[in-house]
């Protein structure tokens, strides 16, 4: 497919080249036993690289979601209009508004991400021990200026082990007018890519014309891995586009960071319990604190 309709033209990527720290990198099949999944989306999840959920969270939670995430979101769009040009990487007040790390000082936004649903979805897609990597609202503004380039999420960050997951929260309808996810299938299977700097954020090579439009209606999650190459297009229409990102990682992930020579360099643990609770324990769910 081609981006949807408004499409800028600079979510085209360029061809796609491993990144050298992924050598010899080799993907985990999903097994069971499993709490949601069926045999048959594990499988997909293999194959594809992400599973869409339908209608997992009631109007009411989503509506409690959108007004704890509303403060945040405003305090970011006046701190983005105060910028030069009003965008800072990925985003901008023309753009997408994007409000990071608010489970340490937000209980309904700590306690959403222990949600049973999740938590679930973290059992059978990464395992018994599970830990909170990182959360972020994603409001893509009315008539937006810029897409959010095809990348995978291991390549803003490297997390080892590389591939994590991300449960992305439709808190509202997404569609292919309003920016709805787009993935090419089965591209997570070679690691993580070579990513570029841009002015929007980071870049991976991807295959436009091989991915696929993941619309969904509120309250639903599409589920994927920090390896599949995804993009969002602009946002035609007059409604704000609101998605709430949470992203799990196997219990001892560590942030690689790298050296001058550009080989991996510094770990950084996820010990910070604030920012990165437990969620899962030997397979036993852990209580919001
Ligand atoms: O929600 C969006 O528009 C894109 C978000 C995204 O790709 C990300 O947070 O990695």
């Amino acid at each position: 497919m081609s981006l949807p309709t408004g499409d800028t033209g600079a979510a085209t990527g360029h061809e796609p080249e491993p990144h050298p720290w992924a050598a010899g990198f080799l993907w985990t099949p999903t097994t069971g036993p499993f709490r949601r999944l069926t045999a048959v989306q594990a499988e997909a999840f293999d194959r594809d690289g992400f599973l869409v959920f339908p209608d997992v969270f009631t109007a009411e939670e989503m509506a409690r979601l959108d007004t704890a995430l509303e403060p945040g979101n405003r305090l970011v769009l006046e701190l983005l209009e105060q910028l030069p040009g009003r965008r800072l990487s990925v985003a901008g007040a023309d753009t997408q508004v994007v409000t990071p790390n608010q489970v340490a000082t937000n209980e309904e936004l700590r306690r959403f991400c222990h949600h049973p649903a999740l938590v679930d979805l973290c059992h059978d897609l990464i395992g018994p021990d599970v830990r909170l990597y990182w959360e972020q609202a994603v409001y893509k503004q009315p008539h937006s200026a810029a897409p959010v380039l095809w990348h995978q999420d291991n390549g803003y960050a490297w997390v080892e082990p590389q591939a994590y997951l991300t449960l992305w929260v439709a808190v509202t309808d997404a569609t292919v007018l309003n920016g709805c996810i787009s993935a090419v299938p089965g591209a997570h299977l070679g690691g993580t890519l070579r990513h570029r700097h841009t002015d929007l954020g980071e870049e991976c090579g991807a295959d436009p014309d091989a991915s696929v439009d993941l619309p969904v209606s509120a309250g639903s999650v599409v589920a994927f891995s920090s390896l599949t190459p995804h993009a969002t297009g602009v946002n035609t229409t007059d409604e704000v586009r609101k998605a709430y990102i949470v992203q799990y990682v196997p219990d001892g992930a560590v942030v690689v960071e790298a050296a001058p020579d550009g080989g991996p360099g510094g770990r950084r643990t996820l010990d910070d319990e604030a920012l990165h609770p437990l969620v899962l324990s030997d397979g036993e769910p852990v209580a919001a604190r």
